[in-house]
């Protein structure tokens, strides 16, 4: 899951442009990284042509290869504690630098701010100390975490056609009129309950994970202790540490309070859950249980994955009943023009009613509610013109999900794509 409390500081507009230019480059940005879902993830994996990521993810497995059939010959060698010592210290600063280190050379147990990670846990929630030792001390590195948050090199411009075109294509709608159509009942049941039409529910559980096929192999343990501990030396490095040691806390939380083994726990290398990739903090707040079988299981339940998603767009400002998104044309059409700008920059929100925006931009959409407020949002398509929309609150609360203009309106395109192909059938 992609949400806003994802972002920690930076201000709004630098988030979203960075969020949405990083994803439509195919590349990943401090900010965007964990705004991109687990799906988006093993994308880019495949996209060996066009990113570093792949040549990360090659050398990852050579190195992860090589560390295996190291492993027993370490193990024999020298004064363990020393080693240990010695091997936390270089393993610290060889994260600080950003460089490449294996995942064995990490014990977790012995670092001080893990230490102090636990004895919080211990006074604010009084978490038993002995537990959580037995369980930071099998809390292990990943590599792959570390390379996937850094900034890839500046590269090619934003792209909506690009982006949308990978979202909104024939296996994924496919799947989503098979997810539909066996989760029927269920969907009319959430748009009853939450207000949230099935479409969008669809689109999203679609774009985060296929509806299920991608929901994360790491274990939640160890993706959000390597991103709580050893984040890369990048910019906000401060912030994001305290955001996935929040994130930690609410992975150990959940998992006392349900009785679950964290062990068991899996998720994207960011930490996002089940199908719908709720973040610990959002599963904890926002999860429901919708089939009724008294447990919240995001990963194996549709319904409780389809009631979740609908009661998180509900909690975040979703209107029962109200439109998306309207085409709109600039009536001045200097885009660089200081109140474009201004409009444009006023955030993940619908500040505007349709006559405020009138000197600037009109709908041919006589659809367009005029007693509600919008938003004027653009998408941009690199050489291509940009193509602008006035968005409503609704628009606005998927981007609560993740904070994208381009990943909201590839949900709308993807739900409203299987629903009209259900139609056809
Ligand atoms: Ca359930």
């Amino acid at each position: 899951m992609k949400i806003s409390h994802r972002i920690l500081s930076s201000t709004l507009s630098t988030a979203l442009t960075v969020s949405a230019s990083a994803i439509a480059a195919l590349s990943c940005s401090a900010i965007a990284i964990v705004s991109l879902s687990n799906e988006a993830y093993a994308h880019l994996e495949k996209d060996n042509s066009k990113t570093q990521h792949s040549k990360i993810a090659k050398k990852l497995n050579k190195s992860n290869k090589s560390n295996k059939s190291n492993k027993s010959n370490k193990s024999n060698k020298s004064n363990k504690s020393n080693k240990s010592n010695k091997s936390n210290k270089s393993a610290q600063q060889a994260i600080a630098k950003s460089s490449t280190i294996k995942t064995n050379d990490v014990r977790y147990l012995e670092w001080q701010e893990v230490q102090a990670f636990i004895a919080q846990m211990q006074t604010q929630h009084q978490f038993d100390a002995t537990r959580l030792q037995q369980i930071f001390e099998n809390a292990r590195y990943v590599e792959t975490a570390i390379q996937l948050v850094k900034p890839a090199p500046p590269g090619k411009p934003k792209n909506w056609k690009a982006y949308r075109a990978r979202f909104v294509e024939n296996g994924r709608i496919a799947a989503g009129i098979a997810f539909w159509d066996r989760n029927l009942e269920t969907l009319n049941r959430a748009e009853n309950v939450y207000g949230v039409p099935a479409e969008i529910i669809v689109g999203l559980i679609g774009v985060e994970t296929i509806y299920g096929k991608n929901t994360g192999s790491f274990r939640a343990l160890d993706a959000l202790t390597t991103l709580a501990f050893s984040y890369p030396d990048i910019p906000n490095r401060e912030g994001r540490m305290v955001f996935f040691k929040n994130e930690l806390a609410q992975l150990l939380l959940w998992s006392r309070e349900t009785n679950t083994d964290i062990f068991s726990i899996k998720a994207s290398y960011a930490g996002a859950i089940g199908l719908s990739q709720f973040m610990p903090s959002s599963l904890r707040q926002f999860a429901v249980d919708f089939d009724a079988d008294n447990k919240i299981d995001l990963k194996e339940s549709e319904a409780d994955a389809i009631g979740s998603v609908a009661n998180y767009l509900a909690k975040h400002g979703w209107q029962k009943g109200w439109p998306y998104a309207f085409p709109a044309t600039l009536l001045n059409q200097d885009a660089t023009s200081v109140q474009l700008n201004e409009v444009l920059g006023r955030g993940l929100k619908a500040s505007y009613t349709l006559n405020e925006l009138k000197p600037l931009v009109s709908t041919a959409d006589e659809q367009a509610p005029k007693n509600i407020s919008y938003g004027l949002i653009d998408l941009q398509n690199a050489e291509d013109p940009t193509e602008y929309w006035l968005a409503t609150e609704n628009f606005f609360a998927i981007t609560k999900y993740n904070r994208s203009y381009f990943y909201a309106m590839s949900v709308i395109d993807l739900g409203k794509v299987i629903a009209l192909a259900r139609k056809k059938e």
